[in-house]
């Protein structure tokens, strides 16, 4: 190979490493103007918005008014909150999504989750793979995609 071919690789390979760390993460404001609170769809909030592991929730309301737990989804059905105290309240809470899979959010303040529809469930997607899925397997199928491209690329640049 000649040398513009190496550097070709070398850019290749390192865009391909380093593309996870960098792609731009989306904020999601909960509710959006309506921010946090009572008598909202969540549901239908969250229903055309592909959520992503990186991306983050950012739960806006009056501090003391209401609070964020993030719960399962037992929890999330009876709306109990797991120890009092323990949720996020400062108003303006930001939640990284960190791992794929189903999260589901609730507010413990009075009955606002059982009588008021204060509850939040979303499915935070990986990358180039199905959610729910180990962090392993997205990372395994994201590198045999890059590899294929790598590969693609060789070849295009060798001839
Ligand atoms: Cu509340």
């Amino acid at each position: 190979m000649s040398t513009f071919s190496h550097v070709v690789m070398f850019v290749v390979i390192s865009i391909a490493l380093l593309l996870p760390m960098t792609t731009v993460a989306t904020e999601y404001v909960v509710g959006d103007d309506s921010g946090w609170t009572t008598n909202f769809d969540y549901q239908n909030w969250a229903k055309d918005k592909q959520f992503y592991v990186g991306d983050t929730l950012v739960f806006k309301y009056q501090a003391g008014a209401h609070n964020v737990y993030k719960v399962n989804a037992s929890s999330f059905a009876s709306c109990t909150i797991p120890e009092p105290g323990t949720g996020l309240k400062s108003g303006h809470d930001v939640v990284t999504l960190a791992a794929p899979g189903k999260k589901w959010y609730i507010c413990g303040v009075g009955r606002h989750c059982a009588d008021l529809n204060q509850k939040l469930v979303i499915n935070v997607q990986g990358w180039f793979a199905p959610a729910p899925a180990p962090n392993s397997a997205i990372k395994y199928g994201y590198q045999t995609f890059m590899a294929i491209v790598v590969i693609i690329l060789a070849i295009i640049t060798i001839n």
